[in-house]
């Protein structure tokens, strides 16, 4: 069968910093390829709506999966789906991915008969059921399948995560995958899930709180295999296990594998297996991303992060000892005033880490979701991409988004200072050399992008495709929030040793 998967384009606010390759949709991929079918992928991150349009031309594709990690995607893929209807009726058009999981139904709802179904779940063990059911029938028979008939069994997991591969060269355009600096920029994939429960999250309910790690041989034999001199691990919290960490490093060691990468992890997992981070560093771990959330004890309670202030400093110094170059995410309230934002703003310069903000975002799929009490004062789905404030500012919205964005330029400006723009430009001109501007484009682009008033007008778009509201659900039995479910969900978090 022809199968055509679709990645959406990037969210405005996330390109500039970075952009990179949809580890899962090409997973997808590949699962479908081994089960014989013709595929081909378009990201509209790196190519255009024309390529897209003449693809769906030339091949004339049987079925189509457009990906919707991201809700800020949605009206994105409906639109797609309409117009993929128009031009060839006959394809069976279906979207799949981490977000769209949670809101099935009311996106099938709002596709209005563009979208044939969802597969809520992962995907690599949906694919082959599926476009076989396609061309046979019995589509409401697939495991993790939603149509307008109803829900199908329950979502299949896969027990290891091993295989299939990606489908990385079906990607046209990798060149301009990059995070920052590291440009071009790969993905891998070690772990999937993650055993801890912040409120504001979704990545624990999507797949029921499990936690499963490729082999090191199946991790090594993917990374041997990516060109790319830089790799991005997607993993939630990277290296929780230290002898998994230490397992793969051996297998990199053995290959010779060097590759510059950048991970995500939390503080108590750097503190507690601090050797396993000096490993990879040696190995070339450059960048190091810590959720830290908020500066005080106040604000991680709230986040449920179980973590205190003092481990967020110590893992800082600990990342600083190593030689890796941290980014820490905090969170914004919208409650926050003009006061609280130059807190903020004197933290972020008393550090010489880089330091990211999203605001505060009830998600599908969240306990925040279902708890919240402030009412969402918005609910057009392209603002849900925590840059965007959905529940009531303290401060006029308009003066929220100055403040924001005063915190954002200045923390910017702190990065291209005298100190960081000689680095920088050894990097950009190492960069330039080999063809590669997508570094250099995102140092000059900030403004451009990031601009008070066009976030502020922002709310003031036209509205076709509205998120559907909170159901009523009991929050104290996390498996209603899951999509994976396991017989035995874990409901603690992991031990501290
Ligand atoms: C790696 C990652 C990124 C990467 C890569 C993104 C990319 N291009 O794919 C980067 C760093 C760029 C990124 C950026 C952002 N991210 Co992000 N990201 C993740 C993370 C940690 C893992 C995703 C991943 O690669 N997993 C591994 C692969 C194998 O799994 P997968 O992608 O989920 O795919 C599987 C299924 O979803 C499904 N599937 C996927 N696509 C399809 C398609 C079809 C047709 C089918 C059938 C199935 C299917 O099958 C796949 C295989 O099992 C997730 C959290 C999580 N654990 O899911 C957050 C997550 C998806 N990100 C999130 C957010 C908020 C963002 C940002 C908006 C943050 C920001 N403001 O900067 C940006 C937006 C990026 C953009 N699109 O422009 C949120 C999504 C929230 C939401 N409800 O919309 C998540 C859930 C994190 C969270 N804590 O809440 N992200
Ligand atoms: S540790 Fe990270 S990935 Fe895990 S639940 Fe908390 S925020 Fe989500």
């Amino acid at each position: 069968m022809r199968l055509l998967l679709v990645h959406p384009s990037a969210l405005m606010y996330s390109e500039i910093f970075l952009r990179l390759e949809p580890l899962g949709l090409e997973r997808v991929a590949g699962a479908a390829r081994d089960a014989g079918h013709e595929v081909r992928v378009v990201d509209r991150q790196v190519l255009s709506e024309r390529v897209l349009r003449d693809e769906v031309r030339a091949f004339r594709p049987e079925a189509l999966g457009i990906s919707l990690n991201y809700l800020a995607n949605i009206p994105e893929a409906i639109e797609l789906a309409v117009k993929v209807k128009r031009e060839v009726p006959d394809c069976f058009v279906f979207f799949g991915g981490h977000s769209v999981s949670f809101v099935a139904e009311d996106v099938l709802e709002q596709a209005a008969g563009a979208v044939d179904a969802v597969v809520r779940g992962e995907g690599e063990p949906a694919i082959a059921p599926l476009l076989e059911a396609v061309r046979d029938g019995g589509v409401e028979g697939v495991p993790g399948i939603v149509t307008a008939a109803g829900r199908g069994p329950a979502p299949l997991m896969m027990h290891g995560i091993d295989s299939p591969l990606p489908a990385r060269d079906l990607m046209r355009n990798r060149r301009r995958y990059f995070i920052g600096e590291l440009d071009p920029c790969a993905s891998i994939e070690f772990t999937r899930g993650c055993p801890w429960d912040c409120s504001f999250c979704s990545a624990w309910t999507f797949y029921g709180r499990s936690y499963r790690k490729a082999s090191p041989e199946a991790a090594a034999e993917d990374l041997a295999r990516i060109r790319e001199p830089n790799v991005f691990i997607v993993d939630d919290v990277a290296f929780i296990r230290p002898e998994h960490g230490n397992a793969i490093a051996d297998e990199v060691e053995r290959r010779g594998i060097r590759k510059q990468y950048y991970l995500e992890t939390r503080s108590d997992v750097l503190l507690r297996h601090p050797e396993v981070f000096e490993r990879w560093a040696r190995l070339g771990l450059r960048y190091m991303f810590l959720g830290m959330e908020a500066i005080d004890a106040e604000g991680l309670d709230l986040f449920r992060k179980r973590i205190s202030p003092d481990e967020n400093v110590r893992a800082l110094e600990a990342a600083r000892r190593m030689g890796i170059q941290v980014a820490i995410n905090l969170i914004v309230d919208p409650a926050w005033d003009e006061e609280r934002f130059r807190v903020v703003r004197e933290f972020a310069l008393s550090v010489p880490e880089i330091v990211h903000f999203t605001v505060m975002t009830p998600y599908p799929g969240t306990e925040i979701w279902h708890t919240e009490s402030r009412r969402l004062t918005t609910r057009d789905y392209r603002l849900f991409d925590i840059q965007h404030a959905v529940v009531p500012t303290t401060l006029p919205l308009d003066r929220f988004y100055e403040e924001l964005v005063r915190t954002q330029a200045v923390i910017n400006r702190k990065h291209l200072g005298l100190r960081t723009a000689f680095g920088a430009a050894r990097i950009l001109g190492r960069n330039l050399l080999h063809g590669q501007t997508n570094f250099a484009r995102m140092l000059w682009k900030f403004n451009q992008v990031y601009n008070p008033r066009r976030q502020f007008a922002d709310h003031g778009m036209p509205v076709r495709y509205e998120l559907p509201l909170p159901r009523p659900v009991d929050v104290g039995d996390r498996r209603q929030l899951y999509v994976h479910t396991r017989p035995a969900p874990q409901t603690s978090p992991p031990r501290r040793s």
